[in-house]
């Protein structure tokens, strides 16, 4: 493998100021004409190298001119030009075979439509070019298809010519007026039916919006279409961006490798994320949707209009487009069940990454294949990144900041620097510590100690940060850490006082501080303090650490009764469950799991928290939901994905069976035939009474088996339905388990029609931790809903199975405990020569053997050497094996 490395970074040589493609669709192979006006920068080089994988070359011009061989060089990865002139016009016509093409980058085809998808170097695929994000061009872009296959024909701008052609074919010309880098390319061709809007923006002018999806598919349209147009609103309102073209396409397809994909005008969408209607798409499916189209619109400003240098500057697009889609669901929905929800993926799948070999910072210093860089670093911790940003700014200089570097930077390839530099220079603060988040990876924790002196009435707080080593750095330099916290006294919330403030300058709500942390050891001091208080650190999770205070069980529950801060609340209730939880698995190590019995703290603030009706019932089942196995597991040193199980399941168990009647009231109080509306209020509702529903069915009474198969026969929307499902599917009862086969079946026969659906019936499956997972999962493969070469199909079977059912994947089969191991290698091998993308993603779940205790530790580590031996494994999975065996 070659790696890239940052410090490397040049200018290119040349720019194409002018890209014109003709691309003519046939059956079973598609000619692509390319004309490139080339214009040299600094000094002519000797030989110019234009990136092209998988292209047949079958004419090569320069300024109309066919090239000798003597001219140029063509290989695998390119096409080199010998003497290039200063200026000229390359011509190349190439053969591409989309219809083979299963590795979903460059063009393809899904079912009946031909599509592309370029980011990060896909263009590459479809004809010779500089496939880097500083060269940006002007793209006129001609298709031609077959009329009656292809009746639409898309590409990205506005449509500025089309028509007839012999044999049946016709052609449309597109035109796209903003200069862009050829990641944001998009062409689409296919038999595809649309909804259609229109928006009015700020300043008056009038968009058409279109979103293409197979016929069947128009009744799933409208949450998207919605969705778009408050994104748009939004991004005028809270931004000032305004969108810039007459028309915004979304064209959704079933086999997509991520979610969707930001081209310019023309989004391409995984179907999943776009189509939504009550009867097929659970309430986490709408909100998904809005929050992907919101995430791609919003790209137009955070990406396109302002791009990125190289692909080391990913997180400066994906980072911020993330905090402001996720602000964005915040406005739209629960604020706090947002952060909530976002915290809890950071803290399982990104921190897991953090800590492991494929650890980066959000701006990588050098990797081997950028396709495995589209990580929850990059994304998610990236966003972190830019709302601690947000949060030290405060709103009117962080609007100050984006202004100026929107203004600053429209029509640029930038990178992260230059970013920064923007929120410093409308702020007037000094970033550069701040700026260590950049190139430093790890996770930092923090150890907070606190000592109370009644006498002096002064409360101090002791923050240690440090940082793991990470594969880039062992030595890490203190972070610039921003520390949101309060006080809690018997009666409340304090008045705080830090010792080097004075009274004038006290905040207006005066229980509420942020704390910067800029050392690795650091102590603040609170004068006036009366009693010893409680401390609410971190709120709002204000910071991506982990934070160590020792509180006892009386400070959690005072904290999750009593805290002013949502977020806090539900903090401290993962961390009473965390500690029961523990507990168990104490007592799981010891044998003694059959007697234990939990301490009664976590059900005590349970009781009381389901007894107080003026909590957001969506925050109370975030509150009721016990730590994810995942993020129990992220807690261990090391990993016992058994003792995890059994005991999460026992303190789940038990608050089951002392809550039951509370629960019972929840799930037989609420109507199964109500109207169904994706609107936060009822959200909330489904999400508790569903909540409660899944406690009753741990250790069900008749009564409780009855309410939740009425609730599967009667429900009317996809949320209820499944959430009953689930319960069934899951439930380790005799009669619920024949229930449950029955189920499945007529949940099948009634949904088969449905892709989206079917994926959500093979996911409950891989998923179910009952025993023999592994064996169903082999049986669901063979299945006729299963299909090999579809991402989605693929996730909700090998990925969900390895990844969320950790007791079947780590113990196995009877007789073979490694035979989850060796199952995810041999699919792995399977898929890694048609999509290397989607088989290095399925590695992650071997690449933390470290974590696991002996043997299962090195059964894993033998499946990634049995990979790493595999003669001709792809780049994408050669870069993860190899640095997870280092
Ligand atoms: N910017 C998009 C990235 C993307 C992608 C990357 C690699 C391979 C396939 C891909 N499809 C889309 C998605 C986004 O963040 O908006
Ligand atoms: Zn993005």
């Amino acid at each position: 493998g070659k790696t890239v490395y940052l410090k490397d970074y040049a200018p290119p040589s040349y720019i194409i100021e002018k890209t014109e493609l003709d691309v003519d669709i046939y059956k079973g192979e598609t000619f692509v004409l390319a004309r490139l006006q080339f214009q040299c920068l600094d000094e002519r080089p000797q030989a110019l190298t234009l990136d092209g994988e998988a292209l047949e070359l079958l004419d090569i011009a320069i300024d109309g001119k066919a090239l000798d061989s003597t001219q140029y060089r063509c290989d695998h990865r390119g096409l080199t030009l010998h003497n290039p002139p200063e200026r000229f016009v390359l011509t190349t016509r190439v053969r591409i075979l989309p219809e083979q093409n299963t590795s979903l980058e460059g063009l393809y085809r899904s079912r009946t439509i031909y599509c592309t998808q370029c980011e990060a170097e896909g263009f590459r695929k479809i004809t010779y070019y500089l496939d880097r994000p500083d060269v940006m061009s002007d793209f006129i872009t001609r298709v031609s298809a077959d009329k009656n296959e292809c009746p639409i024909l898309l590409s990205n701008g506005n449509k500025i010519d089309g028509g007839d052609l012999d044999g049946g074919r016709h052609f449309a010309t597109w035109h796209d007026p903003h200069k862009k880098p050829c990641y944001l390319f998009a062409l689409v061709a296919g038999d595809l039916a649309k909804v259609e809007d229109r928006f009015r923006t700020a300043s008056g002018r009038e968009v058409t919006l279109q979103i293409f999806v197979e016929e069947k598919d128009l009744d799933k349209c409208d949450h998207a279409m919605s969705s778009l147009k408050n994104a748009m609103r939004w991004d005028e309102q809270v931004y000032g961006r305004e969108y810039d073209l007459d028309i915004f396409m979304i064209v959704a397809v079933d086999d997509f490798n991520m979610g969707a994909m930001e081209n310019k005008g023309l989004n391409i969408f995984n179907t999943s994320c776009v189509l939504a209607k009550p009867e097929t798409t659970t309430d986490a499916g709408f909100q998904r949707v809005e929050g992907v189209v919101a995430h791609e619109y919003f790209h137009n400003w955070s990406g396109n209009r302002v791009t990125c240098r190289d692909w080391f500057q990913l997180s400066l697009k994906e980072g911020f487009t993330v905090f402001r889609d996720a602000e964005f669901s915040a406005d739209m929905g629960s604020r706090t069940v947002k952060r909530v929800e976002d915290v809890a993926v950071l803290r399982t799948l990104q921190f897991a990454e953090d800590a492991g070999p494929m650890a980066h910072p959000i701006r990588p210093a050098s990797y081997m294949e950028i396709s495995n860089f589209y990580t929850l670093t990059i994304y998610e911790k990236g966003a972190e990144v830019v709302r601690m940003l947000a949060n030290l700014l405060g709103p009117a200089d962080f609007r100050k900041a984006t202004d100026l570097y929107f203004e600053r930077h429209d029509g640029q390839a930038v990178t992260t620097e230059e970013f920064v530099q923007a929120m410093e220079d409308a702020s007037g603060r000094d970033l550069t510590q701040f700026k260590r988040w950049y190139n430093q990876a790890g996770t930092p924790r923090l150890s907070v100690t606190d000592e109370y002196d009644q006498e002096q009435r002064r409360y101090s707080l002791t923050i240690r940060q440090s940082t793991p080593a990470t594969p880039e750095c062992a030595e890490k330099l203190a972070f610039h850490i921003p520390v949101a916290m309060g006080l809690l006294g018997e009666a409340g919330e304090l008045a705080l006082k830090l010792a080097d403030e004075s009274l004038d300058d006290l905040p207006e709500d005066n229980t509420h501080r942020v704390l910067e942390l800029t050392e690795t050891e650091q102590t603040f001091v609170f004068t006036d303090i009366p009693e010893k208080p409680v401390p609410s650190l971190l709120r709002g999770f204000s910071a991506p650490v982990k934070l160590d205070y020792q509180y006892s069980r009386a400070d959690l529950a005072t904290l999750a009764l009593h805290d002013s801060d949502g977020f806090n609340r539900y903090e401290a209730c993962q961390k009473l469950a965390l500690a029961t939880i523990q507990d168990a698995m104490l007592a799981y190590q010891q044998d003694t799991l059959a007697e234990f019995v939990p301490d009664s703290t976590l059900v005590q603030v349970y009781r009381l928290l389901l007894e107080d009706n003026s909590l957001d019932q969506a925050m109370l089942a975030l509150m009721l939901n016990l730590p994810s196995e995942a993020y129990i597991a992220e807690e261990q040193e090391v990993i016992d994905p058994v003792a995890i199980h059994f005991a999460r399941r026992q303190v789940a168990a038990y608050v089951g069976s002392e809550l039951a009647e509370l629960f019972r009231l929840r799930v037989s109080a609420y109507d199964p035939t109500r109207e169904y509306r994706a609107q936060s209020d009822d959200i909330a509702l489904r999400s508790m009474k569903n909540a409660a529903l899944g406690y009753l069915m741990l250790l069900p009474t008749a009564e409780d088996l009855h309410l939740c198969l009425n609730q599967l026969a009667r429900a009317n929307n996809m949320t209820d339905e499944m959430a009953a499902l689930t319960a069934l599917v899951c439930c380790e009862d005799n009669t619920a388990q024949e229930q449950a086969r029955d189920a499945l079946t007529a949940f099948y026969q009634k949904w088969q029609d449905e892709p989206l659906v079917v994926n959500q019936w093979l996911a409950l499956q891989a998923r179910n931790p009952i025993p023999g997972a592994l064996e169903r999962v082999q049986a669901l493969l063979q299945h006729p809903a299963y299909d090999g070469n579809n991402p989605n199909k693929i996730r909700s079977v090998i990925s969900v199975f390895c990844n969320n059912n950790p007791l079947n994947f780590h113990t196995g089969t009877a007789d073979e405990p490694d035979a989850g191991y060796r199952f995810l290698a041999e699919q792995i091998l399977q898929l890694d020569s048609k999509n290397p993308q989607i088989a290095a993603r399925l590695i992650t779940p071997l690449t933390r053997w470290r974590r696991y205790t002996g043997d299962r530790g090195q059964a894993m580590r033998l499946q990634l050497q049995r990979l790493a031996d595999q003669p001709g494994l792809s780049p994408d999975s050669y870069e993860i094996v190899s640095k997870s065996l280092n």
